[in-house]
């Protein structure tokens, strides 16, 4: 093999965010770009020789240039077997599945998840660790450390492979493996699920709609939903990938799933619905009349997660992200299992995951996943629901408003005010953080603060701690509010509110939410000085 050593300058500004480098792909497309922080990963990551390593994405433009030159690195940086999706295709949670099977040593994965595509869209390098899951900060650090220093990376000279035909073929002297994308991971469905009892439910009459975005779900639920369990082809809509999702956001809320949403709404609706992302690791579940919090549905997956035969013997214990709601607390308070509040972002489940300590994840951002692989899993949370609905035979309805009697209901939401200045962005958190020591105690409106901080996390497992993750206002009776910065956006600064109250009573489990949450929106525009210091009247999204 020649392998090719290029001259190269590091560049500044190649630091992983929440989940992996993202920009803007004309970024992404500038000399030796890729390669620098792919020449990283490799780096970092110490390669044993001749081991085995993932390669996929999510199938956006300039994924198969980018798998080309990945391929092409990893034989020269000392990779043996490349394992790839045909054409380049994997799902983050097939991936992650694939890893973890093979044993490899980790995963590259190529997506920039729910962010749009296309030649203006975005693009994103992600590197996962032997468990499965994406790299601890230790590894993300190292990453980082290595982008700021790299005089040159290495690459194979001869032209990527030919990876649009599942096999397994010789590249340079390294081998290279084509797989279907969707087999492994249809199968560690069917472990996990019972799909004769969804099967039966789908055949008697249960309809549903899901909506793959335009993308990589797409053959997935093709697979297992239509296929293997028997729901009619229309049902699955958008399912064919395309590098630029149709040129909408594969974002599943409200905002930019809304003809799923009405959909569901309408005289016309199946009695459930679901979407995914860009990369398959995000859920959007709904009913018919509903559209469930993700918050809320990790709490229901929680409280009921037994009927599935994967989890039959029940859970060891559930971790939510600290923005999550406090709704799946109860449900662990109720199970007698732990519950654990860790940063945003998947990475952070990992340890607890490997250590057994929780079986079910959850972030509010439409991730839910269980120890079943190292990511957060779309269509696993929609098999799930669709698992529940065929043993308690009630509808999604049915199902989360008994919930909320029996335990509950918090209400939630989140606002996300986007590509608003950076400096102004960081000033408010600042301020913020200027004035939590003064604000126990504070009182606004009906509310009064029993606590203020920024949130840090120590991973009780390998002890290592994370600050500065969001600054956390908590009143008395337990509602909050919450403020962070977004670390996956692409442009300006993206600062997310987030808020949650929690009520007893049945009487008003009905409210509109925003009703509910009024006073809450109210004093988050005070504290947080949100409209003066962006000068923004609203959020661009609520979710
Ligand atoms: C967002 C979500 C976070 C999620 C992350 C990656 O991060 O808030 O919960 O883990 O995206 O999801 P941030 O830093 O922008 O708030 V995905 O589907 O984009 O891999
Ligand atoms: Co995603």
């Amino acid at each position: 093999m020649t392998i090719l050593t290029v001259e190269t300058k590091p560049f500044a500004d190649q630091k992983p965010g929440t989940s992996g480098l993202r920009k803007k792909v004309p970024h992404f497309q500038q000399p030796h770009y890729a390669e620098n922080f792919l020449q990283a990963i490799f780096d970092a990551a110490e390669v044993p020789a001749g081991a085995k390593l993932v390669i996929g994405g999510d199938g956006r433009y300039f994924n198969r240039e980018v798998i080309g030159r990945a391929i092409r690195m990893a034989a020269a940086n000392g990779v043996g077997h490349v394992i790839v999706g045909q054409n380049g295709l994997l799902s983050t949670p097939a991936a992650s599945n694939l890893i973890r099977k093979r044993q490899a040593m980790g995963g590259i994965i190529l997506s920039a998840s729910h962010n749009p595509g296309g030649p203006d869209g975005d693009f994103g390098i992600k590197y996962n660790v032997a468990n499965g899951g994406p790299a601890p900060e230790t590894v993300t650090e190292r990453i980082y450390a290595r982008t700021k220093k790299l005089t040159e990376y290495k690459i194979a000279e001869a032209a990527a492979p030919d990876i649009s035909l599942v096999g397994t073929t010789q590249f340079e002297g390294i081998m290279v493996e084509v797989v279907d994308p969707v087999a492994d991971y249809a199968a560690l469905m069917e472990e996990l699920f019972d799909f004769e009892l969804i099967r039966n439910a789908i055949s008697n009459g249960l309809t549903l709609c899901f909506d793959a975005m335009h993308a990589i779900t797409g053959p997935y639920a093709m697979e297992i939903l239509h296929k293997r369990l028997g729901a009619p082809q229309g049902s699955i809509i958008n399912a064919v990938p395309l590098e630029d999702f149709g040129g909408g956001h594969p974002d599943p809320n409200v905002v930019w799933a809304a003809p799923l949403v009405d959909h569901l709404m309408s005289p016309h609706a199946p009695d459930f619905g679901a979407a995914s992302d860009g990369d398959g690791d995000r859920n959007m579940i709904l009913g018919r009349g509903i559209v469930v919090t993700p918050s809320d549905s990790l709490a229901v997956l929680a409280a009921n997660a037994h009927l599935a035969k994967g989890y039959s013997a029940g859970l060891a214990g559930i971790a939510r992200s600290m923005p999550t709601s406090q709704a799946a607390d109860r449900v662990a308070s109720r199970l007698g299992v732990g519950i654990y509040e860790t940063p945003t972002g998947w990475k952070f489940f990992g340890n607890l995951l490997d250590a057994g300590k929780v079986t079910i994840c959850g972030e509010e951002s439409a991730g839910t996943g269980s120890n079943h692989v190292r990511e957060k899993d779309g269509l696993w949370a929609v098999l799930l629901w669709l698992n529940i609905l065929a043993a308690r035979k009630q509808s999604v309805l049915e199902i989360v408003e008994e919930h909320w009697r029996d335990y509950g209901r918090n209400y939630y939401q989140r606002h996300d005010y986007e590509e608003v200045d950076k400096a102004a962005a960081e000033e408010l958190m600042d301020s913020l953080r200027g004035r939590l020591a003064s604000m126990s105690g504070q009182r606004f409106g009906t509310l009064v603060v029993s606590e203020a901080d920024d949130f840090s996390y120590m991973d009780p497992v390998d002890g290592s701690l994370s600050t500065g993750q969001g600054i956390r206002i908590i009143f008395s009776g337990g509602s909050r509010i919450v403020f962070r910065l977004s670390g996956t956006g692409t442009v300006g600064a993206t600062l997310r509110v987030y808020l949650e109250l929690y009520e007893p009573n049945a009487a008003r489990h009905n409210l509109p939410v925003e009703t509910a949450l009024a006073e809450l929106i109210e004093t988050a525009d005070i504290i947080g000085e949100i409209r003066q210091r962006t000068g923004r009247e609203q959020p661009d999204v609520r979710t």
